[in-house]
């Protein structure tokens, strides 16, 4: 029976949700229009065996048609005369049903055939049949009871997650918890998170994970750990997972007791083959090994006069009798002379890799960051893409947002994605798009595919914010399928995990969309990078620290100008790694696009844009607009009170409303940072007015001391105020010169770690609103903490509709706590529309 696509309502909305289910909520639907689809009466799962993904998909189904429903539908191994939904590999269902009609399959892919309450899902492969069926309880669960046939066959073979999780269960650059996989040195002894993690990713496609962090620690090899890692396989391997680990690539020396980790060294050989003999006795599907060597300080074979591919094809040779693979990082580089014009991190990987072309083994996978520097907010594709044609690559995304607001900001990675999986490189000046690239399609090579950075943790929505969510989901999806439209996408994670209300579906749609080119108008433009602290957080601004180091990371910027010169002409060359076509496009300002200008041009402030703005007014406007757009974003969210759980509505606020505050510090810091280096005024007149506001340290104090900040820029103004001592608190005062009328007031405080003071503000002695300074001690905002009064710690709230009166006696008083002197840097009175 054909049912289309309803229209539902969610029902149960009160009911709290931690975010734990992620998209897999299976979500009770109550049609508005129509009576429920009918459905099939028996699940047919055709293996038993309790650790197949078969048998996960039988149970799968019936969770789901429970969940959406409220049917319990049994499973049976056998074929019924009942209406069924029927899941199995080819082999098993040609078997049992003597139906030899399946499309023909790639490996990993599905058919999926639904006609009303007779559905069979055939895979491949067990793991193609259990992503068939999260396809087919995915259209259930947003409502969606058309009849469908379709082959769905995957883009890459390679669809795994690193994960960078140390042994001591900390997380390099996670966001959300301590690790799901270690503790103490060791793997842990509950697997259940493991578990319930497979099973996410098995639903959008993945099907391996490196468990441990690329900067690996050797003591994952102990015969213990090896158990453990087991352990992780065991939860993992029903859900089509495999599991990986990063390699520490001096482990012969540090762990094996070897006088050195040369890769053709005997000795060192033995040793390797020798762990790999262990970790596939205790895991026969073991995927393999990801190696990062020769990178940001550590030992790799070029430590000992070998070649990256000699490294590489060391680990290759050991697990290639299992038919295991490595994965071998392309993130190879040294510190730099920033004074020398010519020097380059960006021209590195192609500098190291272009020359190895064609002599890595079969089952080297060439994993490479997509843009030539680090994750950044806009980067060119890596042109080391277009220079293996003999190589099998890989491209490293990061759903984890190191310098993406580290999911404290909301922003929808997948259009930022699609800029480098579009992009076409034009080897041999023939299509050479970067998606196909990584397929293995363009330079016809047996694998390939993609490796996406996650750092899951303990904390209950995985990733620390419900939304952030989305990159993952979208990750999987386009791993699968490039060609995916990242808003149809989004879409469909919307419906999946607040349910299919239009509204609902529009407001996260527009907040998502809108979200990365906001980060990025109030981060870094026209392709400077993310300006974040590249020395210490990662996560608020810090424009200065990315020059005068040897990090390579630079802007080159001056009192005349900015931006890295990357031309053959008279730059680092690095425009000239490209094919022919792009490099010469790239060569040349005027043929270089805005968005990448800074990256490949240095230029005055004052050069003129594609658009007709100067550099400069450039930088300050778009600063104002992107912090604008995120102001909308709580306003937004206001909208859909109700319509969400309130947990989840009001975790969301939080973060959005913080993420409100601090794009208002990116603004300022950046802007001011520029208007000082380039002494050229913005336009407008906003950069460094700020009618609204009182400055602290203008304010009458007592029990207070004004503090200089530096860098200045992270002030407003350049000062802030703390309290005198750690153990007596202060006050703040001031009478308002505002004109009456309703106001949101806002105070700009600093939050760092070690202390949670208190802070109470008043107007003429009546309690406008307290607080405490605990969002990074508490962990309620998992952003990586610091410890100084800086961009990273300036934090705004807000206290809405407030009425004030000419003269008015505005009141703050502060209290410390451990290392946090109650600083403040400014109080805003902003009338209604008024961002500042
Ligand atoms: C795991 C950057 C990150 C590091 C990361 C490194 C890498 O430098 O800041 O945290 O290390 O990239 O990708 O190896």
């Amino acid at each position: 029976m054909r049912h289309g696509l309803l229209v539902l309502l969610s029902a149960g909305l009160a009911a709290a949700e931690d975010g734990m289910s992620g998209w897999l909520r299976y979500a009770p639907l109550s049609c508005s229009r129509s009576s429920p689809p009918s459905l099939p009466q028996t699940i047919v799962a055709l293996n038993a065996t309790k650790s197949s993904p078969v048998y996960a998909a039988g149970r799968e189904l019936q969770k789901g048609l429970q969940g959406i429903f409220a049917r319990q539908v049994q499973v049976t191994g056998q074929t019924t005369n009942d209406s069924s939904v029927i899941v199995g590999s080819v082999a098993q269902y040609t078997r049992a049903t003597g139906d030899s009609t399946v499309p023909s399959l790639e490996e990993d892919g599905y058919w999926l055939n639904i006609k009303g309450d007779s559905v069979q899902i055939v895979g491949q492969n067990e793991r193609g049949a259990l992503y068939g069926t999260f396809e087919y309880l995915s259209m259930l669960a947003q409502g969606n009871f058309s009849d469908v046939t379709k082959v769905s066959n995957p883009s890459a073979p390679i669809r795994w997650t690193n994960e960078w999780d140390n042994m001591d269960g900390s997380i390099e650059r996670g966001f959300a918890g301590p690790s799901i996989f270690f503790a103490n040195g060791v793997v842990v002894d509950d697997t259940s998170r493991v578990a319930a993690y497979g099973r996410l990713l098995a639903s959008i496609g993945i099907n391996g994970v490196v468990i441990n962090n690329v900067n690996a620690n050797a003591t994952l090899l102990t015969a213990q750990n090896i158990r453990g890692i087991g352990r992780v396989a065991d939860a993992m391997r029903p859900y089509g997972i495999q599991i990986g680990i990063s390699l520490n690539f001096d482990s012969p020396k540090s762990f094996g007791h070897l006088a050195m980790s040369d890769p053709l060294d005997a000795g060192v050989i033995a040793f390797w083959t020798d762990i790999t003999s262990q970790i596939y006795r205790q895991i026969p599907d073991f995927a393999g090994y990801l190696v990062k060597a020769n990178s940001e300080g550590q030992p790799g074979p070029i430590t000992y006069n070998r070649t990256l591919a000699d490294g590489a094809n060391l680990f290759a040779k050991a697990v290639q009798p299992y038919g295991g693979i490595v994965m071998f990082r392309a993130f190879v580089y040294d510190q730099l002379n920033e004074s020398d014009w010519h020097a380059d991190r960006a021209d590195a990987a192609v500098n190291y890799f272009k020359p190895l072309d064609g002599e890595f083994d079969d089952n080297v996978v060439v994993q490479i960051k997509y843009g030539p520097i680090d994750f950044q907010v806009r980067e060119p594709a890596s042109p080391l893409f277009a220079n293996l044609p003999k190589t099998n690559m890989a491209i490293e995304l990061q759903i984890t947002q190191e310098y993406l607001g580290q999911q404290c900001h909301l922003v929808y990675i997948p259009p930022l994605w699609k800029t480098v999986l579009d992009f076409d490189l034009k080897v041999d000046g023939q299509p050479s798009l970067v998606r196909d690239i990584v397929s293995g399609e363009r330079f016809k090579r047996p694998l390939g595919g993609y490796a996406g950075v996650v750092n899951v943790g303990t904390n209950s929505t995985w990733l620390g914010s419900h939304l952030a969510m989305s990159n993952l989901y979208a990750y999987g999806r386009l791993a699968w399928d490039p060609t995916g439209d990242p808003q149809a996408i989004l879409q469909d994670w919307i419906r999946l995990t607040f349910g299919p209300n239009r509204n609902v579906v529009d407001i996260i749609t527009k907040m998502s969309m809108d979200s990365w080119p906001a980060y990025e108008n109030y981060t870094g433009n026209l392709g400077i990078q993310t300006l974040t602290d590249i020395l210490y957080t990662h996560f608020g601004p810090n424009p200065a620290s990315q020059d005068d180091n040897g990090w390579g990371q630079w802007t080159r910027a001056d009192r005349a100008g900015i931006g890295m010169d990357r031309t053959v002409s008279n730059g680092t060359g690095f425009a000239g790694q490209y094919p022919a076509q792009v490099a010469a496009a790239y060569e040349a300002p005027a043929t270089t696009p805005d968005e990448l200008l800074l990256w490949f041009h240095h230029v005055p402030y004052t050069y003129p844009l594609h658009s007709g703005k100067t550099v400069i007014q450039h930088f300050y406007d778009a600063h104002y607009a992107g912090a604008e757009t995120a102001q909308t974003f709580p306003a937004l969210w206001e909208g859909l009170r109700g319509k969400i759980d309130d947990q989840r509505f009001e975790e969301v606020l939080f973060r959005l409303r913080f993420q409100a505050g601090h794009s208002i510090v990116w603004r300022d810091a950046i802007s001011e940072f520029y208007l000082n280096k380039s002494s050229i005024p913005d336009q407008a007149g906003r950069v460094g007015h700020h009618p609204y506001r009182l400055e602290a340290e203008d304010m009458q104090l007592s029990g207070y001391k004004v503090v200089a900040l530096n860098p200045f820029e992270m002030a407003s103004n350049s000062k802030a105020v703390v309290t005198s001592s750690n153990a007596t608190g202060g006050t703040l005062a001031a009478r308002l010169g505002f004109e009456s009328g309703v106001y949101d007031l806002g105070v700009n405080y600093y939050d760092i770690i070690g202390g949670r003071a208190r802070y109470e503000v008043y107007l003429n002695e009546k309690l406008v609103g307290e607080w405490m300074g605990d969002n990074v001690d508490s962990g309620r905002l998992g952003h990586t903490p610091s410890m100084m009064l800086d961009g990273h710690s300036a934090t705004r709230i807000t206290f809405g509709g407030v009425e004030v009166k000419e003269g008015d006696m505005l009141k703050i008083v502060g209290t410390p706590d451990g290392a946090e002197m109650a600083p403040v840097d400014y109080v805003v009175l902003l009338p209604e529309g008024v961002v500042d």
